[in-house]
């Protein structure tokens, strides 16, 4: 029998960590056990179970029917259930299709979506370098330098901290990491205007969105710079 969707999505509006870590795990055992691929079954239950439940936080948040504290246990939770996808998530036997950069902008603490996004990217043969929540500019210039990025990940969660992304692609541009890597932008506020509008090379409005940009991101840079400027 298959989990029931709702009542692990409750289970994180409840915080309620047992039942929605145990429910992930059942979740993950019975796929396997009905012989479904893993992976399929590790977005099932990203997608309905978990992010249906941060989709009631956000409008229960909206309505005043809950507050911070709230909130934050439920990313607790979140981020436990997560823990428990990641393996699958993230495996990949592919070599690496692209090396990559994410964190969300300095100012920001927002982390579950650039997490999601991060996984996903692993688990369809990118290199990923997490930086984590409230990155400045100089953190992103550094890693990227120290990895040899070919991409790099900006997420913003606030309105006010949207023009963070813009501060760090002109820091980003100035540093001379755009000579060979692409800039691509994402989080709940931001929108395909707003990427163009400072110049961004794209936006994703999702993790699965972002895997095909980034793949296609990466085509375009091999195009331009061509295979040999792409390994060093
Ligand atoms: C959880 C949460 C928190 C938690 C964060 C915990 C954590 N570890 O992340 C806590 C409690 C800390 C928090 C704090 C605050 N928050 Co808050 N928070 C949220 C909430 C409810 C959910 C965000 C979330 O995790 N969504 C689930 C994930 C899966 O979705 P996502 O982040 O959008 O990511 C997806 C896409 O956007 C995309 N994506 C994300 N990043 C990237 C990056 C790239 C490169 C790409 C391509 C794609 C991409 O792919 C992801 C996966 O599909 C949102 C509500 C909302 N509607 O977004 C408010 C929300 C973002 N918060 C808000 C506010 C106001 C705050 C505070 C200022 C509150 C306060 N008064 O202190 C503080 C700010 C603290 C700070 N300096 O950052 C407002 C922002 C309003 C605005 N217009 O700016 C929102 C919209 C709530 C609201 N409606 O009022 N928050």
């Amino acid at each position: 029998m298959a989990i029931d969707f709702e009542e692990l999505a409750n289970a994180i509006v409840k915080g309620d960590m047992e039942t929605a870590t145990s429910m992930t795990a059942q979740g993950l055992e019975e796929g396997k056990a009905a012989g479904r691929e893993d992976l399929v079954v590790a977005k099932e239950v990203l997608n309905k179970g978990l992010i249906g439940g941060m989709d009631i936080i956000s409008e229960l948040w909206v309505q005043e029917k809950i507050f911070i504290p709230e909130v934050l246990i439920s990313a607790k939770v979140m981020h436990s259930c997560m823990d428990l996808l990641r393996p699958i998530l993230e495996a990949s036997k592919e070599p690496p299709r692209g090396i990559m950069v994410i964190g969300t902008v300095k100012g920001d603490l927002h982390d579950i979506g650039q997490n999601i996004v991060g996984m996903m990217l692993k688990g369809n043969g990118f290199e990923v370098h997490n930086i984590g929540p409230n990155a400045a500019p100089e953190k992103f210039v550094n890693k990227v330098r120290e990895t040899e990025a070919n991409l790099v990940g900006l997420s913003a969660l606030l309105t006010t901290t949207m023009p963070m992304q813009r501060e760090t692609i002109k820091i980003l541009e100035s540093e001379g990491i755009l000579e060979k890597a692409a800039v691509m932008v994402g989080g709940a506020p931001v929108t395909a205007d707003w990427a163009e509008k400072i110049d961004a090379d794209g936006y994703a409005p999702d993790a699965a969105h972002a895997v095909n940009l980034a793949r296609q991101l990466v085509d375009d840079l091999r195009e331009e710079l061509g295979e040999a400027a792409m390994a060093n």
